[in-house]
C-alpha cells in the first residue's frame, strides 16, 4: 500500500518480488543487481557485527574474580578495517557510476521527448511537436531520451518501474536515456517536495503524478495520429474533444457555475475583470494567451486556481477556440 496515492493511478503489472516493482526498462536489471548486492552486503555485515557484539556482551560480562584487562590500539587491525571496506566502496562506486553514465547518454536514434514539471503536474511534448499532459505514450523496445526541465521550482521525475529518477531544475535541462522493455503502465511520481498547495483540493506535491503508457509501435503511431489531427470531425467538435481529454472540465463548467476557474458559458466577447484591477475583452488573442500562459492575465477572484500552462499546436488551439466560441 502506498502512503500517498497519487491522483493518477497507473495499472502496473504485478511484481513477483516483495521488494521492487516489475522491471519495465533497460536500466532495471542492472540497478536491481546493484541494489541486491548492496542489500545483501549490508545484511551480512549487519548480522556479523551485531552478532559479534551480542557474543562479546555475553562473553565479557562481569564475572566474580575476573578483572577487566585494558585494550591497546592495534595498527594492524585499523589498517584492515580501513583498507578492505575502501576497496568494497570502490567497487560499489564503479558499478554505480557505470550505470549512471549509461543512463545519461542516449543512443543517436532515440525518440526525444520534452518533459516539463510545474506545480503540480507533468507535461510532455513529442518529437512531432504535439503535447500531452499527465500521460506519456512510449513505443516498446525503442530507445528514448527525455529532455527535462521545470517551469517553477525543483521537481524530480521518478519512475520506479523504470528504476529511474532525475531532478528537473528551473533554468536548465536534465536528461534520462533508456529503452522501455515491457508493455504496460508505469507510475510516475514527483520525488522532490515542491509545495503543499494553497487550499484543499487545489493539488500539491502529493498529486504530482503521471502515467507512462508503454505500447506497441502500431499503437504509438495510432495515438500520435489521434492527438495530432481532427480526423473527420469539425473544428469545434475536435476542440470539444481536446478540452475534454485535457481535463479542462475539472476546473471549467459550461453551465455558468464558477468552478476552480471561470465558466466557459458566454466566454467569447464578454468583459473580464482581472486581478490587477484592469479589464479585458475576451477575444482570440486573450483566449490563446490564457491557455498557453495562464498567469499572464489572471481573472479577478480566481487567483488561487493555479491553471497549469498547456502545450498545444496552432491547429489544436484553433479548434479549442472554435469550440469555446460555441459555448453560449
Ligand atoms: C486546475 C484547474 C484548471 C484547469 C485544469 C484548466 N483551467 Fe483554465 N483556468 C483556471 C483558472 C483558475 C483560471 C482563472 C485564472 C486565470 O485567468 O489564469 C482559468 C482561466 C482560463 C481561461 C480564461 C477564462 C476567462 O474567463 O477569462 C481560459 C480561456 C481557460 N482557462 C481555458 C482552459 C483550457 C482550454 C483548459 C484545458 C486545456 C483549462 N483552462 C484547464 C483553472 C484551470
Ligand atoms: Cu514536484
Amino acid at each position: 500500500m502506498l502512503l500517498f496515492q497519487p491522483l493518477l493511478d497507473a495499472k502496473e503489472p504485478a511484481s513477483d518480488t516483495a521488494q521492487l516493482p516489475v522491471i519495465m526498462s533497460s536500466s532495471g536489471a542492472g540497478y536491481d543487481a546493484l541494489y541486491y548486492f548492496i542489500y545483501w552486503f549490508s545484511v551480512v555485515f549487519f548480522v556479523g557485527i551485531v552478532g559479534a557484539m551480542l557474543y562479546f556482551v555475553w562473553k565479557y560480562r562481569r564475572q566474580k574474580g575476573v578483572k577487566a584487562a585494558p585494550t591497546k590500539d592495534s595498527t594492524k587491525l585499523e589498517l584492515t578495517w580501513t583498507i578492505i571496506p575502501f576497496f568494497m566502496i570502490i567497487v560499489m562506486f564503479h558499478v554505480s557510476f557505470d550505470f549512471y553514465i549509461h543512463n545519461a547518454v542516449a543512443s543517436e536514434n532515440a525518440l526525444e521527448v520534452r518533459v516539463r514539471g510545474q506545480r503540480w503536474n507533468w507535461s510532455f511534448q513529442y518529437p512531432n511537436g504535439e503535447g500531452e499532459g499527465s500521460v506519456l505514450y512510449l513505443p516498446v523496445n525503442k530507445p528514448v531520451k527525455l529532455v527535462m526541465s521545470s517551469s517553477d521550482v525543483l521537481h524530480s521525475f521518478f519512475i520506479p518501474a523504470f528504476r529511474l529518477k532525475k531532478d528537473t531544475v528551473p533554468g536548465m535541462y536534465s536528461q534520462l536515456a533508456f529503452t522501455p522493455t515491457r508493455e504496460g503502465e508505469a507510475q510516475v511520481f514527483c520525488a522532490e517536495y515542491c509545495g503543499a498547495g494553497e487550499k484543499p483540493g487545489s493539488g500539491g506535491h502529493y498529486s504530482m503524478g503521471a502515467i507512462i503508457k508503454v505500447v506497441s509501435q502500431a499503437e504509438y503511431d495510432k495515438h500520435m495520429q489521434e492527438i495530432s489531427g481532427p480526423g473527420d470531425k469539425k473544428p469545434d467538435e475536435w476542440g470539444k474533444e481536446l478540452v475534454q481529454k485535457s481535463g479542462c472540465y475539472t476546473c471549467h463548467s459550461v453551465d455558468g457555475s464558477a468552478g476552480t476557474g471561470p465558466t466557459y458559458k458566454g466566454i467569447f466577447g464578454r468583459k473580464e475583470n482581472l486581478s490587477d484591477g484592469s479589464s479585458v475583452d475576451v477575444d482570440e488573442n486573450y483566449l490563446r494567451e490564457s491557455i498557453l500562459r495562464p498567469n499572464a492575465k489572471v481573472v479577478k477572484g480566481f487567483e488561487n486556481g493555479n491553471m497549469p500552462p498547456f502545450v498545444f499546436t496552432d491547429a489544436k488551439l484553433d479548434a479549442i477556440l472554435a469550440y469555446l466560441k460555441t459555448v453560449k
